[in-house]
């Protein structure tokens, strides 16, 4: 019954609140202000909004530290704008879906104040353990930097948090514990919330022996991920969250996992809709390619490494699972600065070749906000320009470790959160349309080219690309359901690959590099209908410089759809 599931069609647009349109002038994104942009989305043809944390947070990790999973924090609005916002996203044949935070709380949390004491109910609500000689009770690192145990005088234990002090885990062991979780997540969908992006809930299930992990770096940390990456009871807690709260809006939900770690062959266990788990999920191959020891340590990426990675989930997630398909998110570096050229003379070209590809793959699309301009990564000068726990962490133990300032600045600008964390540019006013106010984090002085009024007034910018992908996707069904052949994995600069349903076949070819290319053309494609391009009519490529016999010459970062019947 979920061959035909509705969000296999849909494409997800990711907003993070914080920096998306500020209505009230304190610098800082709200719902109002998400409310009076819909229209952008809307004519841009996504189907559902991921909304990034809005729930009350002293905000340590940008809302991903919640002290009440139902309401909504007074910096975004209240739950009377909430309400405004579903009806408006609805009113305009969108859904919503939500961040669902819980392998952690805020230790604001009542639950983790009540827990605090050990003879509170509550007490095992996380993972509290006394000290050993003295000090952690096991060696794993946070994700944040330093150990993932912080000591509480008041009971002298420690709790653990894989991220910040301020992000204690939950455990999932404790059946009350998730009992109250389905409850919250009942309440919200409720509401009219349309499903949930869950983030790292493949980390819910720990060995409860919390054994110590691999030292593999200088320092004494050792490694805790095989021991709560896909643990030993995170399908029994993904299955009950199906019954327990899923199963009850059939056919009206899209829920992703957030699993960095995931493996294929475990992406498909948790795909697979006989199992009743999650529809599809976020996992992390594709965004490791290009990191050396940990994410700052830079390492170029291969185009080959690309293709045979991302080849490998169509491959293994074609009978059964589904694919989330994106490039960036709050989380990661800007796609156009990434994996494309940001310069002005590429930067339109390869952010429409690299959405091209990714739309065309078989999965659910996800559009990061300004993904959609092109919007490329910030120009952070000193460690002062950065407002991101992860970077201003880092940045202080390398220091602490010996490391010098310009060595690593360097990673922290090419891989830094804060990189997709600057206001969307809405148009070329100071503070590109974002605020009134001072913002929170400056908007990217590029704002006076890059933004979203000059994209809607120019037919061949990326925008209009990303509505033309949008709009093949839901008149297409080959784009949906079609089977997936990578071509050309060797080769260095070319993404090639065909997709086949019924009578139809698609051919996608895409140049990622700033140099033209002759790409070999299979057999019978030499006049293929031409379904959608990004260089205009006029600026033709082949013209210039005619193609070898079987071959078509891509410009640089020109991408192709072809079509026959
Ligand atoms: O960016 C990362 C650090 O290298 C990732 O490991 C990231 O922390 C991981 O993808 C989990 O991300 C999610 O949970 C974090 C939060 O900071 C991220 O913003 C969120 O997307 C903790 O809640």
């Amino acid at each position: 019954q979920e061959g035909d599931a509705w969000w296999k069609s849909a494409v997800v647009y990711q907003i993070y609140p914080r920096s998306f349109a500020d209505s009230d002038g304190d610098g800082i994104g709200d719902l109002a202000g998400i409310t009076q942009r819909l229209d952008h989305l809307a004519d841009l043809g996504v189907d559902v909004i991921w909304l990034s944390p809005v729930y009350p947070s002293p905000q340590d990790d940008n809302g991903y530290d919640i002290s009440d999973y139902q309401d909504i924090d007074p910096v975004f609005g209240d739950l009377a704008a909430f309400d405004r916002l579903v009806a408006a996203v609805h009113e305009r044949g969108m859904k919503l879906v939500m961040d669902l935070v819980v392998n952690h709380t805020s230790d604001e949390h009542p639950w983790f104040q009540e827990s605090r004491d050990p003879r509170s109910p509550r007490r095992d609500w996380y993972w509290w353990r006394p000290p050993r000689d003295g000090s952690e009770p096991n060696n794993w690192g946070s994700f944040f930097s330093g150990p993932a145990w912080t000591h509480d005088p008041a009971s002298d234990a420690y709790y653990l948090h894989l991220f910040s002090p301020k992000q204690p885990d939950l455990n999932w062991e404790h059946p009350q514990l998730r009992q109250a979780v389905y409850a919250m997540m009942r309440w919200w969908l409720d509401r009219g919330v349309d499903g949930f992006r869950m983030d790292v809930v493949n980390f819910i299930s720990k060995d409860p022996a919390l054994p110590d992990g691999a030292v593999t770096g200088d320092g004494p940390l050792g490694d805790g991920s095989p021991h709560f990456v896909c643990g030993p009871r995170i399908h029994d807690h993904l299955q009950e969250m199906h019954r327990e709260v899923f199963a009850r809006y059939p056919g009206r939900l899209l829920t992703v996992g957030e699993m960095p770690g995931v493996t294929v062959e475990q992406a498909r266990l948790f795909t697979d809709p006989a199992r009743a788990e999650v529809d599809m999920v976020f996992q992390f191959e594709h965004v490791g390619l290009d990191h050396g020891r940990h994410k700052f340590d830079l390492r170029p990426l291969r185009l080959t490494d690309l293709k045979a990675s991302l080849g490998r989930w169509q491959t293994e997630l074609a009978d059964t699972g589904w694919n989330s398909l994106y490039w960036n998110n709050h989380d990661q570096p800007r796609a156009v600065s990434r994996f494309g050229d940001d310069s002005p003379r590429h930067r339109v070209r390869s952010a429409t070749a690299l959405a091209t590809v990714l739309h065309l793959h078989r999965g659910t699309p996800y559009i990061y906000q300004g993904e959609e301009l092109g919007m490329a990564n910030a120009p952070f000068h000193t460690i002062d320009d950065f407002r991101d726990i992860e970077t201003l962490n880092h940045y202080a133990q390398s220091l602490r470790a010996g490391e010098k300032p310009e060595d690593v600045l360097p990673g922290l600008r090419a891989m830094g959160r804060d990189n997709a964390r600057t206001p969307m540019q809405w148009d070329a006013s100071p503070h590109g349309g974002f605020t009134t106010g001072t913002p929170w984090l400056p908007v990217n002085p590029d704002h006076s080219e890059v933004n979203a009024a000059a994209a809607r007034a120019n037919p061949a910018s990326v925008y209009h690309h990303y509505r033309r992908l949008i709009a093949l996707r839901h008149g297409e069904p080959a784009v949906v359901h079609g089977d997936f052949t990578m071509l050309l994995p060797d080769d260095e600069r070319v993404y090639a690959f065909i997709r086949r349903y019924g009578g139809t076949v698609l051919l996608v070819v895409a140049n990622l590099s700033s140099e033209r290319s002759a790409v070999p053309l299979p057999d019978g494609w030499q006049d293929a209908e031409l379904v959608l391009g990004n260089v205009p009519a006029g600026e033709a490529t082949d013209a210039a410089d005619p193609a070898p016999p079987g071959h078509a010459v891509l410009g640089p970062w020109e991408a192709r759809i072809h079509r026959r019947t």
